[in-house]
């Protein structure tokens, strides 16, 4: 049997490897980072400001100014967008909003859009 040793060059030896006379192409790398999703929260008519806030802080790790901005703007806009995560953080971030809320009896919603690239 015979091992032949790619690694260490020996002398008068070519300097490429054998690729069994298969046609090779070198193609441009797919490294495309993944998609992020936006947790996007939603108005209603009956959930109290203050609950809204106390969410927003909760589950997002904000400070009380950015959660009042936030929740001011879901309340006027209709919707706004609470954090960017991978798509798994996004998913357990609008269901535990979502469970929470439906726990407390309010009707507050948060849904996961996909980032445009
Ligand atoms: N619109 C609600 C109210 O007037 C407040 C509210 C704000 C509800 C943001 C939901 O995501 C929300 N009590």
């Amino acid at each position: 049997m015979e091992i032949q040793l790619t690694f260490m060059q020996q002398p008068g030896q070519p300097d490429y490897e054998d690729d069994g006379n298969l046609a090779v192409q070198t193609g441009k790398p797919e490294l495309k980072p993944p998609p992020r999703y936006q947790v996007v929260m939603l108005n209603d008519d009956y959930t109290p400001m203050d609950f809204v806030v106390e969410v927003l802080e909760n589950f997002f790790m904000l400070d009380r100014e950015s959660a009042t901005r936030i929740m001011l703007r879901v309340h006027t806009e209709g919707r706004a967008v609470c954090g960017v995560y991978s798509r798994d953080v996004a998913e357990t971030k609008a269901a535990q909003v979502n469970e929470y809320s439906r726990q407390c009896q309010h009707p507050l919603m948060c849904q996961i859009e996909r980032e445009t690239e």
